[in-house]
């Protein structure tokens, strides 16, 4: 760990422009009035992109940093207290081939392992991503082995009954066919590492999705994913908005899949966190600056929604995964814009945002036991 944060330090004085940081305006303890947004953080240079988000047991929050914004800087993870103390918690191993690690979707296992999304796909597109496991003893972390490999785009990883969910963005083999992908790996196979083949009918992919191809282009599909109190599956489409409600069978393969946001209903979705005490939807629509809540019958409501900002407001500045702590939602903002987002740029400051769930929409809290 020291010489990760020498390492940092150095990176940190030769880096020719650096953050800016702006502190927050509340603590753990601070009363927030309910669909107000606060900063929650604002990082150096070193953490230029938070991304994916766990909770431990012990209410620990844990945030990925792939860094393909600011490529000279390692992809991390960071760790932040229950007091809302953060520190850099693990440098993800770079792919040794590419030398970058990009780690996106994160999740805790059952075992109490990190489960770790590698997406190499903004330096290499020729299937080098990968799945990683951070082993962890009394809350350190012990190592990472790769578990799966020759994936293209992962994005969310999620446990379900006993099998690890992943959806890939660009699950495609001819860049023409705008196609995803949801994985399924059931934890018996991952104690040998897989290699998964690169055609749209290989072992391990339980369905394809096709995105509707965007007035500028873009065609990313699968992206945020999570399973409610029922075990249906969830999962949102980038590029188009939409979101799918999965039945599964006892085996884990697709009992059915329907439309559970029609396509024109929220312009994109990014993560997905589902609240298993009401079953109530968070969606980090990317494309809005927009944080959305979708009750189990597809009502919508927006939480949130802001202009263009740097996020020096602490407001959300292209906002990619939300995850519910007690009942405030922590949301990472990703600023990576395309040219039709209401994000207009990659700035010099990186932020979380912080916001207080109105009670209309909380049941009773429940420890979530970790995810
Ligand atoms: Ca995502
Ligand atoms: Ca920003
Ligand atoms: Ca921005």
């Amino acid at each position: 760990m020291m010489r990760i944060a020498i390492l940092l330090a150095i990176l940190a004085l030769s880096s020719v422009s650096s953050a800016q940081e702006v502190d927050p305006d509340m603590t753990a303890g601070t009363e927030l009035e309910p669909g107000v947004q606060h900063m929650l953080f604002s990082f150096p240079d070193f953490l230029a992109q938070p991304d994916g988000m766990a909770l431990d047991r012990a209410g620990n929050v844990y945030v990925s940093n792939p860094n393909f914004n600011n490529p000279e800087y390692p992809g991390l993870l960071i760790k932040i207290t229950p007091d809302y103390e953060w520190s850099v918690f693990y440098a993800t191993p770079a792919h040794p081939e590419t030398r970058k690690a990009g780690p996106m979707g994160i999740t805790f296992g059952t075992d109490g392992n990190l489960y770790i999304a590698d997406n190499q796909y903004y330096v290499n597109k020729d299937y080098a991503s990968r799945i990683l496991r951070l082993n962890m003893e009394n809350g350190q972390p012990t190592g990472v082995d790769v578990l799966v490999t020759g994936l293209k785009h992962p994005n969310a990883v999620r446990w379900h009954d006993g099998a690890l969910y992943v959806t890939d963005t660009k699950w495609e083999v001819e860049d023409s066919t705008n196609t995803s992908g949801i994985w399924r790996f059931p934890e018996a196979e991952l104690q040998d590492s897989i290699h998964v083949a690169s055609t749209m009918d290989a072992e391990y992919l339980i369905d394809t999705l096709h995105a509707i191809r965007q007035p500028n282009g873009m065609a990313f599909g699968a992206d945020g994913m999570d399973f409610d109190s029922q075990g249906n599956m969830f999962v949102g489409m980038f590029s188009d908005g939409r979101v799918f409600k999965y039945a599964m069978n006892l085996d884990g393969t697709v009992q059915s899949r329907e439309v559970f946001l029609e396509y024109g209903t929220i312009p994109s979705c990014d993560g997905i966190f589902i609240d298993r005490n009401t079953d109530n939807l968070y969606i980090a629509d990317s494309q809005a600056n927009a944080l959305r809540l979708v009750e189990a019958d597809g009502t919508l409501h927006t939480l949130a929604e802001n202009g263009n900002t740097t996020g020096a407001d602490g407001k959300m500045d292209q906002p990619c995964e939300p995850l519910l702590v007690g009942n405030k939602l922590f949301i990472a903002n990703f600023d990576s814009p395309n040219e039709n987002f209401v994000n207009e740029r990659y700035d010099d400051i990186h932020n979380m945002t912080i916001l207080q769930v109105p009670q209309e929409f909380l049941g009773a809290i429940e420890g979530e036991g970790g995810r």
